[in-house]
């Protein structure tokens, strides 16, 4: 879905942070999966999927710092994801409704919810 058709180097637009290449948007409003998937796909992006530990860490690190929120929608699809590290004790999916993925600032982690739990979220492109 994410179309890749500017070098590296291209500065992100207004709003959007840089790493490694890639552009995020961080949402200021909550939104269940669905409408975040949707959100993120009209800004030409999708929603934060880490590639492995360092983004994590970075993902992490810029949320204590500047936005602090506590926990963020993931996109999870049934192709498998690149990486993912569970906070403790998750998924449980809890009440058997917890069919999302999410990422735990708090305690850094993956953690299964219910896809109708209004979350922040980030985009990535
Ligand atoms: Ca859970």
């Amino acid at each position: 879905m994410t179309v890749k058709d500017e070098p590296s180097t291209t500065p992100c637009e207004k709003g959007w942070v840089t790493f490694h290449g890639s552009c995020y948007y961080f949402s200021k409003s909550k939104s269940t999966f669905k409408d975040a998937m949707t959100e993120c796909y009209n800004l030409g992006a999708e929603l934060v999927e880490f590639q492995n530990a360092k983004e994590e860490k970075w993902f992490d690190l810029h949320n204590r710092v500047r936005e602090r929120e506590r926990q963020f929608l993931y996109l999870s699809n049934a192709e498998g994801l690149y990486y993912t590290r569970c906070a403790a004790g998750q998924p449980d999916n809890a009440g058997n409704i917890e069919h999302c993925l999410t990422y735990a600032v708090s305690v850094r982690g993956m953690n299964d919810a219910p896809c109708g739990s209004r979350l922040n979220y980030a985009c990535k492109k």
